[in-house]
């Protein structure tokens, strides 16, 4: 016996037995509903005084009876018809409509929302025989207009509208707008979503950033939502109302995944996952899985996983305990274990492994380093936010080839260079992964055995990109980087960067207002001074008397600057070679 849905309390055996025999149905696919059948539900609904309902799957079978109430009726939620992402759910939906009136906006919401193929109404006359009937279905494309369009009414004995042409046509036109843009390349497609009480300018500057990771992801971005809200919704974030339309406005665009800048906490995820079947991903997970994308070497990848490990351990909360029972015994397990706690326990036996293997990378590290001292080569140490230039920087002084990309966290890796100054003074110049504000603690902690390095640095460069925006705030969350480390009391030198997209005297002042070398990174003819900042910071901080004859001078004016020519930066023959 078929389940019959909703609202069946107080009917008569005889009209629940009425209902059952709907499953027995069939209905030509291209037709919308056959006249009898629209006949029946039309009587049978005036009868009851209630809605009534029934999905056809694409055969024309009848998936779901369902009964409503006067005004309104609940379409189950359908697990076993659940669409993929830029597909429709295979269903059509025809109910009744005891006024005769036309679709309501519950209706065309359940029609986006559940991803309907159609969704359709009966008017049901006064003498319970159907009249018009109001259909629409979804438009894919165009979230500038109305997601979806409403068909002109049509006669209870003209409804073949050749349904499967129709929704073919509609699911082609969804993969089209799916992969349309990214020229035949699956990937992910993003709608960006921002709550928060912050005012809109942050919010906006805040997602600027945030479509940039997402481009460095590899992440399409269709479009970005901010909401500002005093108090944030505790279940989704973001306001229930504002969920839904955005769940229909990633219909319409194919979005695969929704990115949130604001952190999300374990059920919060789930709850909108469940909501809106997409992925649903926060700025956090974001910057871990660029990370991955892009760490290369082996502490790279072990850091990385060690982070994305520590973010994934307290979301592995609860889901399904209920339903992962194991069976008993198994590898020694005891009965009773869930696979929630083997799968906890299995990622907290690997946190411990990469723990134990990084701790190895970073005793093996401290010899070098040992080595390294006792030649007591100087090291200088660049960094700075993500995609300031630090990598390009490293190539011109040291004329490397480290990859330098208008991406973010385009380095992950650390790389060192030697290079030979000038006065014949040598050093040692490494280039580390670039900081962003709210850098996630796990990411930290895991990335300790690189920043270690910085520890021993005798000089940070911290490059600085002049032309952005929010420079100056960058500055702030570097140092708050730095200050996390206890580095905050290094020698360090500020570089303003990418000084040809900036109003000359604008950089000069602003580089003399911050004791900072205004430079270009990408032309080493704008070097000298900075060069000669370094060498005198070196040469200070090795020689501290020297020190006092040697202020921090402007850019330009840099000391010894009219007895000795800047040279050309004198690479030494083994800047090929990583000396980590
Ligand atoms: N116009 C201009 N662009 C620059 C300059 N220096 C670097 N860039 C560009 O800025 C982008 C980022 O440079 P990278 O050297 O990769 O920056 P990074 O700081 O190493 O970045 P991450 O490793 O991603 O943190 C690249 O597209 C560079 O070509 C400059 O002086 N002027
Ligand atoms: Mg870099």
């Amino acid at each position: 016996m078929k389940r019959i849905y909703g609202n069946v309390a107080g009917l008569k055996a005889g009209q629940l037995r009425r209902l059952e025999k709907l499953y027995r149905r069939r209905v030509p696919p291209e037709v919308l509903i056959s006249p009898e059948l629209a006949r029946d539900l039309s009587l049978l609904s005036h009868e009851i005084r209630r809605q009534l309902g029934v999905l056809l799957n694409r055969q024309g079978r009848v998936s779901f009876v369902v009964v409503g109430d006067p005004k309104k009726i609940v379409i189950p939620t359908t697990a076993e018809y659940q669409a993929a992402p830029g597909r429709l759910n295979g269903l059509r939906c025809i109910h009744t409509h005891l006024d005769g009136e036309a679709l309501t906006r519950d209706d065309l919401t359940d029609l986006a929302l559940l991803r309907l193929d159609l969704m359709a109404a009966v008017g049901v006359g006064p003498d319970g025989l159907p009249r018009a009937v109001h259909a629409a279905h979804v438009l894919p494309g165009a979230s500038e207009r109305l997601p979806h369009r409403l068909l002109p009414p049509l006669a209870p004995s003209a409804l073949n509208i050749d349904c499967l042409t129709l929704v073919q046509a509609l699911e082609d036109e969804l993969q089209r707008v799916a992969t349309g843009r990214s020229a035949g390349v699956v990937r992910d497609r993003a709608l960006l979503v921002s709550v928060s009480a912050a005012p809109r300018r942050q919010s906006e500057e805040s997602m600027a950033e945030l479509r940039e990771l997402a481009r460095s992801g590899g992440i399409e971005v269709i479009g970005c939502v901010i909401q500002q809200r005093e108090k944030v919704d505790h279940r989704f974030l973001i306001g229930a109302g504002k969920l839904q339309d955005l769940t229909i406005h990633a219909l319409q665009e194919a979005a695969t995944i929704l990115v949130f800048d604001q952190e999300l906490n374990p059920s919060q995820i789930r709850s909108i996952t469940d909501q809106t079947d997409l992925k649903v991903i926060d700025r956090t997970q974001l910057i871990l899985d660029i990370f991955a994308q892009r760490a290369r070497s082996r502490e790279g990848k072990l850091q990385v996983e060690l982070a994305q490990l520590k973010y994934l351990l307290p979301r592995l909360v609860g889901k399904g305990t209920a339903l992962s029972r194991l069976a008993g015994g198994i590898g020694g397990r005891g009965p009773g274990e869930t696979k929630l706690e083997v799968d906890r326990r299995r990622v907290r036996r690997r946190i411990a492994q990469l723990e134990d293997e990084l701790e190895a990378v970073r005793r093996h590290r401290r010899q070098l380093r040992a080595k390294r001292d006792k030649k007591s080569v100087p090291v200088i140490s660049i960094i700075g936010y993500t995609n300031a230039g630090k990598s390009t920087l490293l190539n011109t002084l040291t004329r490397s080839h480290v990859l330098a990309e208008k991406r973010l966290f385009a380095t992950l890796d650390p790389s060192s260079r030697r290079l030979r100054f000038p006065r014949d003074l040598e050093v040692i110049i490494t280039d580390t992964v670039g900081f962003i504000r709210d850098l996630p603690r796990d990411l930290m902690v895991a990335f300790r055995a690189t920043l270690e390095e910085l520890e021993r640095a005798d000089l940070l460069l911290h490059v600085v990109d002049l032309s952005h925006p929010r420079f100056e705030d960058q500055i702030r969350a570097v140092e708050n980087v730095l200050a996390d480390l206890e580095l905050g009391a290094k020698p360090c030198l500020k570089v303003f960067n990418k000084r040809d997209l900036v109003v000359r005297e604008i950089a000069e002042n602003l580089a003399l207002r911050h004791e900072a070398v205004a430079v270009s990174a990408r032309d080493k003819t704008t070097l000298a001074p900075l060069i000669e900042r370094m060498q005198s910071m070196i040469a200070s901080s090795s020689n501290p008397d020297a020190a006092s004859a040697r202020p921090g001078g402007a850019p330009g004016d840099a000391e010894g600057g009219g007895r000795q020519q800047p040279q050309p930066i004198e690479a030494d023959p083994l800047r090929s070679n990583d000396v980590t």
